[in-house]
Protein backbone atom coordinates (compact mmCIF):
# COMPACT_ATOMS: atom_id res chain seq x y z
CA UNK A 1 0.00 0.00 0.00
CA UNK A 2 1.37 3.54 -0.81
CA UNK A 3 0.80 6.19 1.83
CA UNK A 4 -1.85 8.45 1.64
CA UNK A 5 -2.32 12.14 1.82
CA UNK A 6 -4.03 13.31 4.82
CA UNK A 7 -7.90 13.15 3.25
CA UNK A 8 -9.42 16.80 3.99
CA UNK A 9 -10.94 17.80 1.52
CA UNK A 10 -14.52 15.77 -0.86
CA UNK A 11 -11.80 15.90 -4.00
CA UNK A 12 -8.76 13.94 -2.33
CA UNK A 13 -11.54 11.60 -0.39
CA UNK A 14 -13.31 10.80 -3.86
CA UNK A 15 -10.37 9.86 -5.38
CA UNK A 16 -9.15 7.43 -3.10
CA UNK A 17 -13.09 6.07 -3.14
CA UNK A 18 -13.81 7.58 0.68
CA UNK A 19 -17.20 8.90 1.61
CA UNK A 20 -17.87 12.65 0.80
CA UNK A 21 -19.42 15.09 2.12
CA UNK A 22 -21.06 16.07 -1.41
CA UNK A 23 -19.38 14.89 -4.46
CA UNK A 24 -16.69 17.21 -5.68
CA UNK A 25 -16.92 18.91 -8.98
CA UNK A 26 -14.41 20.81 -10.81
CA UNK A 27 -14.09 21.20 -14.88
CA UNK A 28 -10.97 20.96 -17.45
CA UNK A 29 -9.68 24.21 -18.40
CA UNK A 30 -11.72 25.99 -16.16
CA UNK A 31 -9.77 29.03 -16.25
CA UNK A 32 -9.34 30.58 -19.79
CA UNK A 33 -11.63 32.42 -22.63
CA UNK A 34 -14.52 31.66 -20.98
CA UNK A 35 -14.40 33.63 -18.25
CA UNK A 36 -14.30 37.66 -18.79
CA UNK A 37 -12.45 38.23 -15.49
CA UNK A 38 -9.52 35.92 -17.54
CA UNK A 39 -9.85 37.96 -20.53
CA UNK A 40 -9.16 41.35 -18.08
CA UNK A 41 -6.39 40.12 -16.28
CA UNK A 42 -4.70 38.26 -18.92
CA UNK A 43 -4.12 40.60 -21.67
CA UNK A 44 -2.59 40.05 -25.13
CA UNK A 45 0.41 38.79 -24.14
CA UNK A 46 1.87 35.34 -24.80
CA UNK A 47 0.08 32.65 -22.27
CA UNK A 48 3.80 31.35 -21.19
CA UNK A 49 4.44 34.81 -19.91
CA UNK A 50 1.20 34.40 -17.88
CA UNK A 51 2.09 31.53 -16.23
CA UNK A 52 5.70 32.10 -15.88
CA UNK A 53 4.35 35.28 -13.60
CA UNK A 54 3.46 33.29 -10.23
CA UNK A 55 1.29 36.26 -8.91
CA UNK A 56 -1.02 36.59 -12.33
CA UNK A 57 -1.09 32.49 -12.87
CA UNK A 58 -2.07 32.34 -9.00
CA UNK A 59 -4.86 35.19 -9.35
CA UNK A 60 -5.62 32.82 -12.92
CA UNK A 61 -5.64 29.55 -10.76
CA UNK A 62 -8.67 31.51 -8.35
CA UNK A 63 -10.82 32.97 -10.35
CA UNK A 64 -13.05 29.72 -10.98
CA UNK A 65 -12.91 28.81 -7.52
CA UNK A 66 -14.65 32.06 -6.79
CA UNK A 67 -16.50 32.51 -9.80
CA UNK A 68 -18.01 28.68 -9.81
CA UNK A 69 -17.80 27.60 -6.15
CA UNK A 70 -15.96 24.47 -7.52
CA UNK A 71 -14.14 22.08 -4.92
CA UNK A 72 -10.87 22.23 -7.16
CA UNK A 73 -8.62 24.88 -8.48
CA UNK A 74 -6.15 23.55 -11.27
CA UNK A 75 -2.83 24.96 -11.60
CA UNK A 76 -2.72 27.55 -14.03
CA UNK A 77 0.29 26.19 -16.26
CA UNK A 78 0.24 23.88 -19.15
CA UNK A 79 1.85 21.13 -20.71
CA UNK A 80 4.45 22.27 -22.53
CA UNK A 81 5.74 24.21 -20.15
CA UNK A 82 8.84 21.92 -18.96
CA UNK A 83 10.06 21.68 -22.57
CA UNK A 84 9.37 24.97 -22.84
CA UNK A 85 11.94 25.62 -19.91
CA UNK A 86 14.64 22.90 -20.55
CA UNK A 87 14.76 25.08 -24.14
CA UNK A 88 13.48 22.81 -26.83
CA UNK A 89 11.86 25.72 -28.54
CA UNK A 90 8.16 25.27 -28.08
CA UNK A 91 5.63 28.05 -27.76
CA UNK A 92 2.04 28.76 -27.42
CA UNK A 93 0.69 30.21 -30.61
CA UNK A 94 -3.20 31.77 -29.25
CA UNK A 95 -6.06 30.26 -31.06
CA UNK A 96 -3.86 27.23 -32.49
CA UNK A 97 -1.74 25.91 -28.78
CA UNK A 98 1.46 24.30 -28.85
CA UNK A 99 3.93 24.78 -32.01
CA UNK A 100 7.60 23.87 -31.78
CA UNK A 101 10.08 25.38 -34.46
CA UNK A 102 12.07 22.54 -35.18
CA UNK A 103 10.59 19.05 -34.21
CA UNK A 104 11.69 15.56 -32.80
CA UNK A 105 12.97 13.85 -36.03
CA UNK A 106 15.86 11.95 -34.85
CA UNK A 107 18.23 10.44 -31.47
CA UNK A 108 20.01 13.52 -31.90
CA UNK A 109 17.26 15.50 -30.91
CA UNK A 110 17.18 13.29 -27.69
CA UNK A 111 20.31 16.37 -26.83
CA UNK A 112 17.76 18.59 -26.81
CA UNK A 113 15.41 17.03 -23.89
CA UNK A 114 17.88 17.25 -20.58
CA UNK A 115 16.65 16.77 -17.40
CA UNK A 116 14.08 19.38 -15.61
CA UNK A 117 15.37 21.34 -12.91
CA UNK A 118 12.45 22.38 -11.14
CA UNK A 119 14.06 25.36 -8.88
CA UNK A 120 16.37 26.86 -11.53
CA UNK A 121 14.14 26.09 -14.90
CA UNK A 122 10.52 26.44 -13.48
CA UNK A 123 10.58 28.42 -10.17
CA UNK A 124 7.56 30.15 -10.75
CA UNK A 125 5.60 26.81 -11.16
CA UNK A 126 6.04 26.49 -7.25
CA UNK A 127 5.90 29.59 -6.43
CA UNK A 128 2.59 29.78 -8.13
CA UNK A 129 1.64 26.79 -5.78
CA UNK A 130 2.51 28.57 -2.76
CA UNK A 131 0.68 31.43 -3.26
CA UNK A 132 -2.90 29.29 -4.02
CA UNK A 133 -2.25 27.04 -1.44
CA UNK A 134 -2.09 29.93 0.98
CA UNK A 135 -5.00 31.40 -0.15
CA UNK A 136 -7.18 27.98 -0.26
CA UNK A 137 -5.64 26.55 3.45
CA UNK A 138 -8.99 25.74 5.00
CA UNK A 139 -11.25 26.22 2.28
CA UNK A 140 -11.53 22.78 1.71
CA UNK A 141 -11.08 23.28 -1.78
CA UNK A 142 -8.29 21.10 -3.16
CA UNK A 143 -5.50 22.59 -5.62
CA UNK A 144 -4.78 19.79 -8.92
CA UNK A 145 -1.16 20.12 -10.01
CA UNK A 146 -0.40 18.52 -13.26
CA UNK A 147 1.56 17.43 -16.28
CA UNK A 148 1.77 16.18 -19.94
CA UNK A 149 1.67 12.54 -20.45
CA UNK A 150 5.00 11.22 -22.51
CA UNK A 151 2.54 10.24 -25.49
CA UNK A 152 1.05 13.75 -25.45
CA UNK A 153 3.90 15.61 -25.11
CA UNK A 154 5.63 13.93 -27.37
CA UNK A 155 3.10 14.52 -30.16
CA UNK A 156 3.50 18.26 -30.26
CA UNK A 157 7.00 17.73 -30.39
CA UNK A 158 7.14 15.37 -33.55
CA UNK A 159 4.32 16.82 -35.15
CA UNK A 160 5.50 20.28 -34.47
CA UNK A 161 2.25 21.53 -33.40
CA UNK A 162 -1.68 20.40 -33.13
CA UNK A 163 -1.85 17.24 -35.04
CA UNK A 164 -5.63 15.02 -36.49
CA UNK A 165 -3.98 12.10 -37.76
CA UNK A 166 -0.50 11.87 -35.71
CA UNK A 167 1.04 10.12 -38.65
CA UNK A 168 4.37 11.44 -38.14
CA UNK A 169 3.97 9.77 -34.19
CA UNK A 170 2.77 6.56 -35.15
CA UNK A 171 5.61 6.64 -38.39
CA UNK A 172 7.98 7.12 -35.63
CA UNK A 173 7.08 4.59 -32.82
CA UNK A 174 6.16 1.82 -35.43
CA UNK A 175 9.84 2.69 -37.75
CA UNK A 176 11.74 2.99 -34.90
CA UNK A 177 10.52 1.42 -31.64
CA UNK A 178 14.09 1.69 -29.85
CA UNK A 179 14.13 5.61 -30.85
CA UNK A 180 10.61 5.92 -29.08
CA UNK A 181 11.39 4.10 -25.95
CA UNK A 182 14.74 6.58 -25.71
CA UNK A 183 12.08 10.20 -26.05
CA UNK A 184 9.62 8.37 -23.73
CA UNK A 185 11.97 8.08 -20.89
CA UNK A 186 13.05 11.66 -21.39
CA UNK A 187 9.19 12.52 -21.19
CA UNK A 188 9.22 10.85 -18.12
CA UNK A 189 11.77 12.32 -15.96
CA UNK A 190 10.34 15.27 -16.92
CA UNK A 191 6.82 14.64 -15.86
CA UNK A 192 7.66 12.65 -12.94
CA UNK A 193 10.26 15.70 -11.96
CA UNK A 194 7.33 18.56 -12.54
CA UNK A 195 4.99 16.42 -10.55
CA UNK A 196 6.99 15.76 -7.66
CA UNK A 197 8.41 19.53 -7.44
CA UNK A 198 4.96 20.45 -7.47
CA UNK A 199 3.33 17.99 -5.15
CA UNK A 200 6.39 19.35 -2.30
CA UNK A 201 5.29 22.62 -2.88
CA UNK A 202 1.74 21.87 -1.77
CA UNK A 203 -0.69 20.30 -4.01
CA UNK A 204 -3.16 17.85 -3.00
CA UNK A 205 -3.94 16.14 -6.38
CA UNK A 206 -1.83 15.26 -9.70
CA UNK A 207 -3.97 15.23 -13.08
CA UNK A 208 -1.62 13.44 -15.95
CA UNK A 209 -3.27 14.56 -19.49
CA UNK A 210 -2.93 11.95 -21.94
CA UNK A 211 -5.52 14.32 -24.17
CA UNK A 212 -4.96 12.50 -27.54
CA UNK A 213 -4.14 9.18 -26.55
CA UNK A 214 -7.52 8.12 -28.29
CA UNK A 215 -5.89 7.80 -31.41
CA UNK A 216 -3.87 5.03 -30.82
CA UNK A 217 -4.94 1.05 -31.25
CA UNK A 218 -5.50 -1.11 -27.63
CA UNK A 219 -2.24 -2.59 -29.25
CA UNK A 220 -0.42 0.77 -29.32
CA UNK A 221 -1.08 2.06 -26.23
CA UNK A 222 -0.12 -1.00 -24.97
CA UNK A 223 3.29 -1.44 -26.19
CA UNK A 224 4.47 2.39 -27.20
CA UNK A 225 2.60 4.16 -24.34
CA UNK A 226 1.12 2.32 -21.03
CA UNK A 227 4.76 1.48 -20.03
CA UNK A 228 5.52 5.43 -19.54
CA UNK A 229 2.46 6.39 -18.55
CA UNK A 230 3.23 3.43 -15.52
CA UNK A 231 6.62 5.05 -15.10
CA UNK A 232 5.03 7.97 -14.37
CA UNK A 233 3.23 7.11 -11.89
CA UNK A 234 5.41 5.34 -10.52
CA UNK A 235 7.66 7.79 -10.06
CA UNK A 236 5.39 9.88 -7.93
CA UNK A 237 4.35 7.03 -5.60
CA UNK A 238 5.86 7.79 -2.75
CA UNK A 239 4.61 10.96 -2.34
CA UNK A 240 1.19 9.51 -1.38
CA UNK A 241 -0.91 12.07 -3.26
CA UNK A 242 -3.69 10.50 -5.48
CA UNK A 243 -3.39 10.87 -9.03
CA UNK A 244 -6.00 11.22 -12.00
CA UNK A 245 -5.19 9.61 -16.02
CA UNK A 246 -7.18 11.40 -18.21
CA UNK A 247 -7.39 10.66 -22.02
CA UNK A 248 -9.73 11.90 -24.78
CA UNK A 249 -11.57 9.00 -27.37
CA UNK A 250 -10.59 6.17 -24.53
CA UNK A 251 -13.84 4.44 -24.78
CA UNK A 252 -11.20 1.25 -26.40
CA UNK A 253 -8.47 1.88 -24.14
CA UNK A 254 -9.98 2.00 -20.58
CA UNK A 255 -9.17 -1.03 -19.41
CA UNK A 256 -5.27 -0.53 -20.04
CA UNK A 257 -5.52 2.66 -18.55
CA UNK A 258 -7.12 0.97 -15.24
CA UNK A 259 -3.52 -0.68 -15.26
CA UNK A 260 -1.56 2.05 -15.73
CA UNK A 261 -1.33 2.89 -11.29
CA UNK A 262 -3.48 6.17 -11.02
CA UNK A 263 -6.44 6.19 -8.33
CA UNK A 264 -8.63 8.18 -10.56
CA UNK A 265 -9.53 7.65 -14.79
CA UNK A 266 -11.25 9.95 -16.40
CA UNK A 267 -13.71 9.80 -19.14
CA UNK A 268 -14.87 11.51 -21.99
CA UNK A 269 -18.70 11.78 -22.82
CA UNK A 270 -18.69 8.93 -25.22
CA UNK A 271 -18.94 6.05 -22.43
CA UNK A 272 -21.79 6.32 -19.70
CA UNK A 273 -19.86 6.30 -16.19
CA UNK A 274 -21.35 2.56 -15.11
CA UNK A 275 -19.88 1.12 -18.10
CA UNK A 276 -16.30 3.01 -17.61
CA UNK A 277 -16.65 1.54 -14.29
CA UNK A 278 -17.03 -1.82 -15.60
CA UNK A 279 -13.82 -1.29 -18.38
CA UNK A 280 -11.76 0.02 -16.18
CA UNK A 281 -11.88 -2.54 -13.61
CA UNK A 282 -11.93 -2.53 -9.54
CA UNK A 283 -9.98 -0.58 -7.25
CA UNK A 284 -10.77 3.08 -9.14
CA UNK A 285 -12.37 6.19 -8.79
CA UNK A 286 -13.82 7.63 -11.98
CA UNK A 287 -13.78 11.25 -13.21
CA UNK A 288 -16.34 12.95 -15.81
CA UNK A 289 -18.34 13.00 -17.63
CA UNK A 290 -20.83 15.60 -18.93
CA UNK A 291 -20.23 16.57 -22.71
CA UNK A 292 -18.99 20.30 -22.68
CA UNK A 293 -20.90 21.17 -25.95
CA UNK A 294 -23.95 20.38 -24.29
CA UNK A 295 -23.09 23.55 -21.53
CA UNK A 296 -23.35 25.94 -24.28
CA UNK A 297 -27.38 25.69 -22.77
CA UNK A 298 -30.14 25.93 -22.69
CA UNK A 299 -30.54 25.05 -19.07
CA UNK A 300 -33.01 22.31 -19.06
CA UNK A 301 -31.08 20.14 -21.49
CA UNK A 302 -27.95 20.71 -19.15
CA UNK A 303 -29.72 19.56 -16.32
CA UNK A 304 -31.07 16.54 -17.59
CA UNK A 305 -27.42 16.16 -18.27
CA UNK A 306 -25.88 16.74 -15.50
CA UNK A 307 -28.41 14.72 -13.75
CA UNK A 308 -28.02 11.61 -15.82
CA UNK A 309 -23.87 11.62 -15.19
CA UNK A 310 -24.44 11.46 -11.52
CA UNK A 311 -26.64 8.63 -11.64
CA UNK A 312 -24.37 6.95 -13.89
CA UNK A 313 -21.05 7.85 -11.45
CA UNK A 314 -23.63 6.30 -8.41
CA UNK A 315 -23.59 3.07 -10.30
CA UNK A 316 -21.54 1.23 -8.02
CA UNK A 317 -24.02 1.81 -5.46
CA UNK A 318 -22.05 3.51 -2.59
CA UNK A 319 -21.92 6.89 -4.49
CA UNK A 320 -18.16 7.24 -3.55
CA UNK A 321 -15.44 7.18 -6.18
CA UNK A 322 -16.69 9.96 -8.85
CA UNK A 323 -15.37 13.48 -9.40
CA UNK A 324 -17.71 15.31 -11.57
CA UNK A 325 -16.26 17.07 -14.43
CA UNK A 326 -17.08 17.38 -17.72
CA UNK A 327 -15.77 15.02 -20.59
CA UNK A 328 -13.10 17.52 -21.59
CA UNK A 329 -12.14 21.20 -21.58
CA UNK A 330 -14.81 23.80 -21.06
CA UNK A 331 -15.43 25.56 -24.52
CA UNK A 332 -15.29 29.25 -24.88
CA UNK A 333 -18.54 29.76 -26.06
CA UNK A 334 -19.84 28.19 -22.40
CA UNK A 335 -22.40 30.22 -20.54
CA UNK A 336 -20.93 30.74 -17.16
CA UNK A 337 -23.97 31.09 -15.54
CA UNK A 338 -24.64 27.60 -16.63
CA UNK A 339 -21.25 25.96 -15.44
CA UNK A 340 -22.47 27.70 -11.68
CA UNK A 341 -25.52 26.08 -12.05
CA UNK A 342 -24.01 22.87 -13.13
CA UNK A 343 -21.98 23.00 -9.90
CA UNK A 344 -24.64 24.13 -7.49
CA UNK A 345 -26.85 20.79 -9.09
CA UNK A 346 -24.44 18.69 -8.39
CA UNK A 347 -23.70 19.59 -4.96
CA UNK A 348 -27.57 20.21 -3.82
CA UNK A 349 -27.94 16.60 -5.97
CA UNK A 350 -25.41 14.57 -3.75
CA UNK A 351 -25.67 16.18 -0.33
CA UNK A 352 -27.02 13.79 2.40
CA UNK A 353 -30.17 15.06 4.17
O1 LIG B 1 -3.90 31.96 -24.51
C1 LIG B 1 -4.81 31.21 -24.13
O2 LIG B 1 -5.63 31.55 -23.24
C2 LIG B 1 -4.89 29.92 -24.90
C3 LIG B 1 -5.65 28.79 -24.35
C4 LIG B 1 -4.83 27.95 -23.35
C5 LIG B 1 -5.06 27.89 -21.96
C6 LIG B 1 -6.11 28.60 -21.14
C7 LIG B 1 -3.71 27.12 -23.64
C8 LIG B 1 -3.05 26.91 -24.95
N1 LIG B 1 -3.27 26.56 -22.45
C9 LIG B 1 -4.06 26.99 -21.41
C10 LIG B 1 -3.88 26.65 -19.98
C11 LIG B 1 -3.96 25.21 -19.63
N2 LIG B 1 -3.53 24.18 -20.45
C12 LIG B 1 -4.40 24.66 -18.39
C13 LIG B 1 -4.80 25.44 -17.15
C14 LIG B 1 -6.18 26.04 -17.24
C15 LIG B 1 -7.33 25.24 -16.74
O3 LIG B 1 -7.42 24.04 -17.03
O4 LIG B 1 -8.19 25.80 -16.05
C16 LIG B 1 -4.30 23.26 -18.51
C17 LIG B 1 -4.71 22.23 -17.47
C18 LIG B 1 -3.75 22.98 -19.79
C19 LIG B 1 -3.41 21.62 -20.25
C20 LIG B 1 -3.23 21.36 -21.70
N3 LIG B 1 -2.57 22.11 -22.63
C21 LIG B 1 -3.66 20.17 -22.34
C22 LIG B 1 -4.36 19.04 -21.64
C23 LIG B 1 -5.79 19.39 -21.39
C24 LIG B 1 -6.72 19.23 -22.56
O5 LIG B 1 -7.50 20.16 -22.79
O6 LIG B 1 -6.71 18.15 -23.18
C25 LIG B 1 -3.30 20.23 -23.69
C26 LIG B 1 -3.56 19.21 -24.77
C27 LIG B 1 -2.60 21.47 -23.87
C28 LIG B 1 -2.00 21.99 -25.11
C29 LIG B 1 -2.63 23.28 -25.47
N4 LIG B 1 -2.31 24.48 -24.89
C30 LIG B 1 -3.09 25.48 -25.39
C31 LIG B 1 -3.99 24.88 -26.34
C32 LIG B 1 -5.03 25.62 -27.13
C33 LIG B 1 -3.71 23.50 -26.36
C34 LIG B 1 -4.42 22.41 -27.20
C35 LIG B 1 -3.98 22.41 -28.62
C36 LIG B 1 -4.51 21.21 -29.44
O7 LIG B 1 -5.72 21.19 -29.74
O8 LIG B 1 -3.69 20.32 -29.75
Amino acid sequence: MKPRAVADTDLVRACCRQPVSRTPVWFMRQAGRSLPEYRAARGEGSILSAIGDAALAAELTLQPVRRYGVDAAILFSDIVVPVHAIGFGVDVEPGRGPVVASPFRSAHDLERLRPLEPEADVPYVAEAVRLVSKELDGSGVALIGFAGAPFTVASYLIEGGPSRTFTLVKSLMHSDPDLWDLLMARLVALAVASLRSQIQAGVQVVQLFDSWAGALSPGEYARFVLPATRAVFEGIADLGVPTILFGVGTGELLGLMGTAGSDVVGVDWRVPLHEARARIGPGHAVQGNLDPALCVGPWPMVERATRAVLSSGKADGSGTGHVFNLGHGVLPESDVGILGAVVDLVHAESTEE
